[in-house]
């Protein structure tokens, strides 16, 4: 089949450095010639990241899902505390969870991830209090914690600006934004699966907000459900605008809808082939946002391993204790070692590269000299990658398997 002349147009606009319109963003989401657009998207993550794959040992926690907001797509949250399946922690048992992960082979978690519901009973002190525990556990332990939907709310509960907010919760040891919440920020849609909660402008002024501070922030973008691909682009483009302003995104994640126990469970979820063209779309739109991350619990690692040749430089981290897409329905597992992502990557032909949240390297491992297949069993056992010693800071450590 001869390819369409609109893709050939694209490429060349790719390949000149010209920046893609809203029209080439559909245009891409409708080409039926996925490895194309993956080809595509592929150069262009080549070019900014080389071989290399991001990866890094982060754990989550979700202290509470008792929340006031009641989003279509949500199995996760519980509106009142009082319900079955409501959950709060109290704070020695979050801090326990660190604990428990100090002595982890090959070191502590370096990045602790927090996304919570948006509860109208805690003091503000909890989350200070929270994050002050954390950091007295381990000092260098980097904090991830509250999406720009749960700084809005803070704001608005406990009559504050985004600023103040932000101030108290980095005198408290916060250091970035995660990029949950964005959901789809056309506003049409955005009534119809979340309207009781941050809308898309107010999602987008508390990353303005942080960035102008000085702190880096992740995106996402919730697709899958019932938005279209225009409103897949204008979501992209909007984040784009604001990237162009502030420069304070590091990270753009797409992340697929699942429908399993939520308001959307009629709906299917979408489709690999899906997953995989909105991620190179997402490399191909976004041109000045550095990393695209495909979240091995989203898309399963299988999906995420295949992304990797498809514009996706990140594959997020070890996890451990997701629970929002378990309760959606997602049928990757709960955690993966760090010798697993290792494995996933270096089967993918790129060069393991551990991260922290900032991406300075923590250490570089050495690609796969062969395929693992083409190794006899026994052999295939001792080219895994052993736990590792503790190595903080911008340090490469170029291991060799033994
Ligand atoms: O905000 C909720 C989404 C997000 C469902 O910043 C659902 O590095 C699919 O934001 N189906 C939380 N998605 C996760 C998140 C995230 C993940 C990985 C990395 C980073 C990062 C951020 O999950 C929520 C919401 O948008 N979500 N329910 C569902 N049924």
């Amino acid at each position: 089949m001869s390819e369409s002349s609109k893709l050939a147009s694209i490429r060349e606009k790719v390949r000149n450095g010209e920046r893609l319109t809203s029209e080439d963003g559909i245009a891409l989401f409708l080409e039926p010639d996925l490895l194309a657009i993956g080809q595509l998207a592929n150069e262009v993550c080549e070019k900014r990241h080389g071989d290399r794959t991001y990866f890094n040992r982060n754990m989550r926690i979700e202290v509470t899902n008792v929340c006031v907001a009641s989003c279509l797509f949500c199995s996760f949250a519980k509106l009142e505390e009082h319900m079955p399946g409501a959950h709060t922690m109290k704070l020695e048992e979050a801090w326990r969870e660190l604990e428990m992960r100090m002595n982890d082979p090959g070191g502590p978690p370096t990045e602790i991830h927090i996304v919570n519901g948006l509860h109208p009973g805690l003091p503000f002190s909890y989350y200070e209090e929270l994050l002050r525990g954390f950091k007295r556990i381990d000092p260098n332990v980097h904090l991830k914690c509250f999406t720009a939907v749960e700084i809005h709310f803070f704001a608005q509960h406990y009559g504050m600006t985004y600023v103040e907010v932000l101030e108290k919760l980095r005198a408290a040891g916060l250091e970035s934004l995660p990029g949950g919440g964005a959901e789809i920020f056309d506003e049409g849609v955005r009534s119809k699966i979340s309207h009781d909660k941050a809308t898309a402008a107010e999602y987008l002024e508390v990353h303005r907000v942080a960035h102008r501070m000085g702190m880096r922030t992740n995106a996402t973008m919730l697709y899958g459900h019932i938005e279209t691909f225009a409103h897949r682009v204008d979501h992209l483009l909007r984040l784009r605008a604001l990237q162009d302003e502030t420069k304070g995104l590091q990270a753009f994640i797409p992340l697929a809808f699942h429908p399993d126990g939520n308001g959307m469970k009629n709906l299917p979820a979408p489709t690999a082939v899906d997953d995989l063209r909105t991620l190179a779309v997402s490399r191909l739109l976004l041109d000045n946002v550095d990393h695209i991350k495909a979240y091995w619990v989203s898309l399963t690692p299988d999906v995420a391993q295949i992304a990797l040749r498809m514009g996706a430089d990140d594959i997020d981290g070890t996890i451990v204790h997701e629970t929002i897409y378990k309760a959606a329905g997602t049928r990757s597992p709960g955690a993966l070692g760090y010798d697993e992502l290792v494995r996933l990557i270096r089967e993918a032909g790129r060069i393991p590269v551990e991260r922290d949240t900032l991406y300075n390297v923590v250490r570089e491992l050495p690609r796969a000299a062969v395929p693992e297949a083409a190794l006899k069993p026994r052999d295939r056992e001792r080219a895994r990658p052993r736990a590792l010693p503790v190595v903080q800071g911008d340090v490469r450590v170029k291991e060799v398997p033994s």
